[in-house]
């Protein structure tokens, strides 16, 4: 890879490290960059913890680290988000993850969660210090902390000097294998009880496609998209709510009561069913089932999963409207799950809402939705790339008078997953 090529926040980090790293160390290899992506989901949210598809790409906004290895156990990260250092030791790992992590910033906690992880997974590590830069809107809905993590993997492979390496072809570990543990890390380092979308999005990225993945088996498959009469546009409600990672771990549990319920009340009935029977998750509750039962669910859980599982149908039917060329029918998709999202599932919020809303008032917005989590963050829009200018235009008019605050607005691109970039000298 040539250098001049490297992606902005890449070059930042590049650039920075003998800002913030002096000649105090000896370093045992030149500086090396190390990055991965955040990503957009087109369809399948809250999908992922029931077993469902999800559809997301992994975009041109990374989280990338640039540094040295040491000749110890120690990391020093700097990073340019937080003005901060922080510094940690991987002696003892993975058990002195837990005392460890306290004293530690939010964002260093990732990078520890990982080295963790990789250390249970029994691969080499070295210390080393590096600059941490980004340019995936932190909380905002387009896994900010997945492109930490599948980073963080990224630069402990390079600066172990490839003692360990990830990718497809007789690697230490697989992109599948590397997106489980940093979903791990995750859940341990923040305790949201994520499922694997977003590291497997940034682990399979690939340029002009999207990833049909199923969250129970792995198997995943590539769509091409690459229509360039079409844009995916991100736009950030610049709302953060810090207890939506409690409330994402509430419907985690909604779920599975309502799976647990609507089991034994179809086992009740048909005492041998073989459907009963194999039920473990909601994605095993077919829309008819759904129906059967659904009225012998206390509301809330009967909203929770009605949701799952009509999104779940929805992934299917985008993908088949994507396939067969039907873009504007796949955009009335995302309007629906977005109604879904907010009536049933209950995890938008005003500001969400109002972006919607605006986007269905834009001649070209063929679909639009909040994406991530929920609570906050920011919405995906599919729009008609002659139209992006008018929707920009809708919302930097309307969303101040409406919310009292301002959005960002951001065209995305399907994007390659990690990479790493190492100097000859
Ligand atoms: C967050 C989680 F991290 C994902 O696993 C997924 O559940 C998503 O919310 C909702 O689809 O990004």
């Amino acid at each position: 890879m040539d250098s001049t090529k490297l992606l902005p926040p890449v070059k930042e980090a590049i650039e920075k490290f003998p800002q913030y790293f002096h000649e105090d160390v000896t370093y045992s290899n030149p500086l090396g960059a190390a990055w991965a992506p955040g990503r957009v989901n087109l369809i399948g949210e809250h999908t992922d913890y029931n077993g469902g598809y999800v559809l997301p790409l992994a975009v041109d906004r990374v989280s990338a680290f640039a540094g040295r290895t040491r000749n110890d156990q120690i990391v020093r990260l700097w990073s340019t988000h937080f003005n901060a250092y922080a510094q940690f030791s991987l002696a003892g790992l993975p058990e002195t993850f837990d005392e460890q992590r306290e004293p530690l910033p939010g964002w260093a906690r990732y990078v520890l969660g990982v080295a963790a992880e990789l250390a249970r997974a029994k691969v080499p590590l070295k210390g080393f210090d590096a600059v941490v830069t980004g340019d995936v809107p932190l909380g905002g809905g387009m896994s900010s902390s997945a492109a930490l993590e599948v980073a963080s993997a990224q630069a402990y492979a390079l600066f172990s000097n490839h003692a360990f390496t990830i990718g497809e072809d007789n690697a230490t570990l697989t992109p599948l294998e590397t997106a489980a543990l940093c979903q791990e890390a995750e859940h341990k380092a923040s305790g949201l009880m994520s499922g694997i979308l977003d590291q497997a999005a940034s682990c399979l990225g690939q340029p002009r496609k999207a990833i049909l993945l199923d969250c129970r088996s792995l198997e995943y498959r590539y769509l091409p998209f690459e229509d360039p009469t079409i844009s995916v546009v991100v736009i950030d409600t610049s709302v953060r709510r810090e207890l939506a990672s409690s409330a994402y771990n509430e419907r985690r549990k909604q779920c599975e009561e309502a799976t647990q319920k609507i089991r034994e009340l179809f086992l009740q009935d048909e005492p041998d069913n073989s459907e009963a029977k194999a039920i473990k998750e909601l994605r095993d509750i077919t829309p008819e089932t759904f129906e059967r039962y659904k009225d012998r669910l206390p509301e809330l859980l009967q909203k929770r999963a009605g949701y799952v599982i009509a999104e779940n149908e929805r992934v299917l039917q985008v993908v088949k409207l994507l396939e067969a060329g039907e873009i504007e029918e796949a955009g009335k998709i995302l309007w629906i799950g977005h109604a879904g999202l907010r009536d049933e599932y209950e995890v938008s919020c005003k500001e969400l809402d109002v972006l919607v809303d605006i986007a269905k008032d834009v001649p070209g917005v063929l679909g639009a939705r909040m994406m991530g989590g929920g609570f906050g963050g920011c919405t995906i829009n599919l729009v008609r790339s002659d139209a992006v200018d008018a929707l920009s235009q809708a919302v930097k008019q309307y969303y101040p008078e409406r919310t009292g605050r301002q959005a960002s607005i951001d065209i995305c691109r399907a994007a390659a997953g990690p990479n790493h970039f190492l100097f000859d000298k």
